[in-house]
């Protein structure tokens, strides 16, 4: 295994090249910025930087994290309305989302491409993000060929997942600097966030434009830079602390840099740890992190009540600061409430968005609705709704069990499922499918038609086989579909990501379910979040070690403050696991 950028604790600190912009501001702590002392060396033409940043959002999908950032940094958003406000941009922020057919579509309809040509002829101040990166380029695979921006030479292609490579590329990923380009000053060594099917190569062709490029199945551009244009592949507005330092370089460029960027080595993907919050009214009607015991949430005690661990928005502001590589959220009682009508809920989400900086996934009740007045609100609705509160992925329960049951009855992929429906307008990296499994025990691995696994540890009578039966409604409801088949199913309908908890384990702090963990992880190439069991760092490393989870996922030993989320990365550190600090 690659050795991490650097395995000493110093580096659980700030690095000092991220000083300019305040450690306690870019964690979300009071909106005064604190630069430090430089020796001047302009990095770049001047412009006049007013504090009013040009957005061009298209509306092919949520730029929201973008607009909280940029407010975050201090900064005034004007939107683009049409082609002149590109022109008259004193700086542009291209926040690409969506497809890349459908964005150029939508471009040269309005004139924007035009505009966009023009403006990055001029060498005014550009940054792209993402798919804002990648339209600059020749052309793209993305259901095409479709023709780019043309900016770049250079095809964007589909990373090659034939040989195993997890696809989508989810996580945090530390960049090679190729070149100097100002706004990625002092981040060398540390992790950005990535979430992409697609990707440019790095060619003789545009190695001028290249500033950083990216390990992941190969070598792939994660930035680019020549004179004011800027564009990176990662999401700076999702990449935490490290994140606002790109964009506030961008924004406000320093006139002068403290030291020369070095220039940092790859390393492989990190694995993720997400901080998950299961949220539900409580008997008082208050919004309140829970956290059951196999999925009981009640005290038992006379009262009998729902556990309150905490405010949710508070708890995962907490967790943002910790180190918490993702935060989740999980309406717990959407299966039965109308989640629009939880608006509470969607006010955790825009609050949260507004201070936490990595990626946020909520979850509860996504599923076709009709209300007591006859509405009928479709999932692709909730999601939207969820989306535009905050969200950046959503999690699908009880309906993507259907939905799979469904489609391995007829074996036709209606379209109309909440997860194709979904995945089909925001991608398929924008939903992640969560499973409820609960272990059965068999005497023999023929005893059921789902697929089974040796267990570790045999039964209550000496059972030596299991299989993980799918649940609904809070694991109330078995259904007859495992969490192998289901999991291959989900991957086939659109899920770009599954959330992998298990019933038995969940509270137990007896660690991760490895055999389903295991069974999960080797059937799919979508990457599987291991959830449930934690009790200890060890656990980390232990999932880690044995299955080939993307990430862990935990809650009560956060909640309770038994473990904290950076003693979970220094003890992975310390066993060689990759990891964002
Ligand atoms: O079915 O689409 O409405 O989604 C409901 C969502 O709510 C699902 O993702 C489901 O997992 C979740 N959910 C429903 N009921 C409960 C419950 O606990 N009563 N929570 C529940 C599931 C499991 C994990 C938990 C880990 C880690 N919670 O998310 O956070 O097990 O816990 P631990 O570290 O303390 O062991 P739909």
């Amino acid at each position: 295994m690659e050795a991490p950028p650097s395995a000493s604790a110093s580096h659980l600190r700030p690095s000092s090249g991220l000083s300019h912009l305040s450690y306690a501001h870019a964690t979300g702590s009071p909106r005064k910025l604190h630069f430090a002392r430089r020796k001047h060396r302009s990095v770049r033409a001047s412009f006049s930087y007013d504090d009013t940043v040009t957005l061009l959002d298209y509306g092919a999908g949520n730029v929201r994290s973008v607009r909280n950032a940029i407010r975050h940094l201090g900064f005034n958003i004007k939107d683009v309305k049409k082609p002149e406000d590109i022109l008259s941009a004193n700086r542009l922020v291209f926040p690409g989302v969506g497809a890349f057919a459908a964005a150029m579509q939508v471009l040269n309809q309005n004139g924007m491409a035009e505009a966009l040509h023009t403006y990055i002829q001029k060498d005014r101040p550009f940054l792209g993000i993402c798919l804002g990166l990648q339209l600059l380029f020749e052309s793209s695979e993305e259901n095409g060929p479709v023709k780019g921006l043309g900016v770049i030479p250079g095809i964007v292609g589909r990373f090659n997942s034939s040989n195993g490579l997890i696809v989508p590329h989810i996580g945090w990923n530390a960049v090679q600097i190729t070149k100097e380009s100002g706004i990625l000053d002092g981040i060398e060594g540390h992790h950005v966030y990535f979430v992409h099917s697609y990707r440019a190569l790095p060619s003789d062709a545009n190695k001028d434009w290249v500033s950083s490029v990216c390990n992941y199945g190969g070598s792939f551009i994660s930035s680019i830079a020549r004179g004011n244009i800027q564009a990176v592949q990662f999401h700076p507005e999702k990449s935490g602390v490290v994140g606002l330092s790109i964009l506030q370089n961008f924004l406000k460029p320093p006139l002068s840099s403290r030291r020369k960027t070095t220039y940092g080595k790859a390393s492989k993907l990190a694995k993720r740890v997400i901080a998950c919050l299961d949220v539900r009214t409580n008997d008082k009607g208050d919004l309140v992190v829970t956290k059951g015991d196999q999925y009981d949430v009640r005290d038992h005690t006379d009262q009998n009540e729902v556990r309150n661990l905490g405010k949710p928005v508070e708890l995962a502001s907490q967790y943002y600061k910790d180190g918490a590589d993702e935060v989740s959220f999980l309406n717990i009682t959407g299966f039965r409430d109308f989640p629009l009508g939880d608006l509470p809920m969607l006010q955790v989400l825009r609050s949260t968005s507004e201070n936490v900086f990595v990626p946020l996934t909520v979850g509860g009740g996504i599923r076709d609705f009709t209300d007591a007045n006859g509405r009928y609100y479709s999932s692709l609705e909730v999601a939207s709704e969820y989306f535009r509160s905050g969200a950046d992925k959503v999690s699908i329960g009880s309906d993507a069990v259907f939905a799979a049951e469904e489609y391995l009855r007829t074996g036709v992929k209606t379209g109309k499922s909440s997860l194709e429906q979904i995945s089909q307008v925001y991608g398929n990296q924008a939903v992640v499918v969560s499973i409820d499994p609960r272990r059965i025990y068999l005497v023999s691995p023929g005893d059921v038609k789902f697929k089974t696994v040796k267990v570790s540890t045999p039964g209550p009578l000496g059972e030596e086989y299991a299989w993980y039966q799918c649940t609904v409604n809070g694991g109330r409801e078995g259904r007859p579909i495992g969490a192998y088949e289901l999991a291959k199913a989900v991957e086939e309908l659109g899920a770009g990501e599954i959330l992998l908890n298990c019933i038995d384990c969940d509270g137990q702090g007896q660690g991760f379910d490895i055999d389903l963990i295991e069974l999960v992880s080797d059937a799919v190439t979508v990457p599987v979040i291991a959830s449930s069991g934690a009790g200890a760092v060890e656990h980390f490393s232990e999932v880690f070690q044995k299955t080939s989870a993307s990430a862990a996922l935990a809650a009560g030993i956060f909640h309770r403050k038994e473990v904290p989320i950076q003693s979970v990365k220094e003890h992975l550190l310390h066993d060689n696991i990759e990891v964002r600090l």
